[in-house]
């Protein structure tokens, strides 16, 4: 057994992992071109039922309004870290500095935790006029997402065939869902450095709850999907592209037709990876239940009904690895 002497600053955290060498992409992530709106309604559904995730090209996002929110976070990451702290602990928004939620998960990355469902829960530190362009920035890209994810909803809508239209994008784009922005900075770990075929974990294994997510990132590699056998895949980084996530509450929208995707970053502590991930869930007394249309004579829910607010309850007392559905399920 080979034993790794782990940097003391890294001990604490459990943060390294030896890996195994594996090719880093060998594995097709599924591309669905929006600009092409014959053959999207079916690869979506064909993505979400086979892996629950996809990349989304010809989207509409402006490379500039991208790359400016990127610029804007990584001015804020850059801050001394007296001045960040001022903007957490997270609870559960706001910053955040390798503790993920409050049940003990950490990872190697700062964030900044937003729910932009009203503009009055905005941390108090985005309303200081040093933050206006970052603001800005916010507004115009959550405002991008929220289209986006209504836009592959409609598509995928029309891929299972179900009327209405909305029947998944009301749930998201209405003024009461539960819309939560998170800005991810994974800094570079010079402690890693030279310490061949150990990892570092930026954020641990977990699946979203939400119904659908978007990420962004920077192009540096560490994003990783868990195929339907439990392998892990790299997902080759693509600044130009976003990333569609299943979460939770549509696996339980298609009672399991569609599964949410487990992810993970590891990084390899060269580089500083940033994403932008939008997370679109339902208003919090929805109640979430298989879509009648999309049942087959005679099925049965696998799921009990339950509210947002009860899943999200629920949720929070969890570990991030957890399976937070298996308390919803039906015997
Ligand atoms: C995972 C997806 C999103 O990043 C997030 C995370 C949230 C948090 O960071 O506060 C949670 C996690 C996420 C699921 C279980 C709970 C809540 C940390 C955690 C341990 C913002 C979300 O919505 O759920």
């Amino acid at each position: 057994m080979v034993v790794l002497a782990k940097p003391s600053s890294l001990n604490q955290t459990s943060l390294l992992k030896p890996q195994k060498p594996t090719s880093p992409y060998n594995y097709t992530i599924p591309i669905v071109d929006l600009s092409d709106p014959i053959s999207c309604p079916s690869s979506i559904v064909k993505a979400c039922e086979d892996l629950g995730f996809f990349k989304v090209t010809n989207h509409g996002i402006s490379p500039s309004l991208m790359s400016f929110l990127e610029s804007e976070a990584l001015k804020f990451f850059s801050l001394p870290q007296s001045h960040k702290d001022t903007a957490g602990p997270p609870s559960p928004f706001g910053y955040g500095n390798k503790k993920i939620g409050s049940n003990g998960d950490v990872g190697w990355l700062e964030y900044l935790l937003f729910n932009i469902s009203s503009p009055t829960s905005l941390p108090l530190f985005l309303t200081h006029p040093s933050s206006s362009s970052l603001r800005f920035a916010l507004s115009e890209y959550t405002a991008a997402m929220g289209r986006v994810v209504g836009e592959v909803l409609e598509l995928m809508a029309d891929g299972l065939k179900i009327k209405p239209r909305d029947a998944l994008s009301k749930l998201v784009v209405n003024e009461e869902s539960d819309k939560v922005f998170r800005l991810n900075h994974y800094p570079p770990c010079p402690l890693l450095q030279g310490l061949n075929n150990c990892s570092l974990t930026g954020f641990g294994e977990h699946t979203d709850p939400q119904v659908l997510s978007v990420l962004r990132s920077n192009n540096t590699a560490g994003l990783q999907i868990a195929l339907r056998d439990g392998s892990w895949v790299g997902v080759p980084p693509d600044q130009d592209s976003l990333f569609i996530n299943v979460g939770d509450t549509l696996q339980v929208l298609t009672n399991g037709r569609f599964k949410s995707v487990r992810h993970r970053v590891l990084s390899n502590g060269l580089s500083s990876r940033v994403s932008m991930i939008y997370f679109g869930g339902p208003a919090p007394g929805e109640r979430l239940a298989p879509l009648p249309q999309l049942m087959r004579e005679g099925e049965q829910s696998l799921y009990k009904e339950f509210t947002w607010f009860e899943y999200k309850t629920s949720a929070y007392k969890t570990r991030l690895a957890d399976n937070r559905l298996s308390v919803f399920e039906r015997e």
